[in-house]
């Protein structure tokens, strides 16, 4: 059975369980409260998580490469190599996307509701538009 680790909300693992659910794969999901995540760091190959368990204990880390080895498994990898380089440009962009919200994640709630507003007309904002225009190119 696969197992994927990560805390009990959507964030970076959110893709991984789409991938298992669209290809029907079965897996454990394995959530971590915040001292169950303290106490298995240091036992983590970069010490944090996404992190996915194959069956035969192998173990792969980093979202990206999780949800690409996922999508392979689940039959959403184009097959054609410019294909599968344009889903993961989108991917890598996202992925921009998201980490631009990242330190506000840190921040104290007025903070950071006040930083996520601001990159949602700037920065993030400018990315979406970007996103809709090369997605709607041929
Ligand atoms: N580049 C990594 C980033 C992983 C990452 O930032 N994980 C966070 C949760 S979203 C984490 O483990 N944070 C706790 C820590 O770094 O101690 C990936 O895409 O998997």
């Amino acid at each position: 059975m696969y197992r994927l680790h990560y805390f009990a909300e959507p964030g970076r693992a959110e893709i991984a369980r789409l991938c298992f659910a669209i290809g029907e794969i079965p897996y454990e999901d394995v959530t971590y409260s915040e001292e169950e995540f303290a106490a298995a760091k240091s036992g983590l190959p970069f010490g944090q998580v996404p992190l996915l368990e194959l069956p035969d204990g192998r173990r792969l880390a980093q979202s990206l490469a999780i949800d690409r080895f996922l999508a392979g498994l689940s039959g959403l990898l184009p097959a054609d190599p410019w294909q599968a380089a344009q889903a993961d440009m989108v991917a890598l962009h996202m992925h921009d996307f998201v980490n631009l919200f990242t330190p506000s994640f840190f921040m104290p709630p007025a903070e950071s509701l006040a930083a996520q507003r601001e990159l949602l007309a700037g920065a993030a904002h400018t990315k979406l538009l970007q996103l809709a225009t090369i997605v709607s190119q041929p």
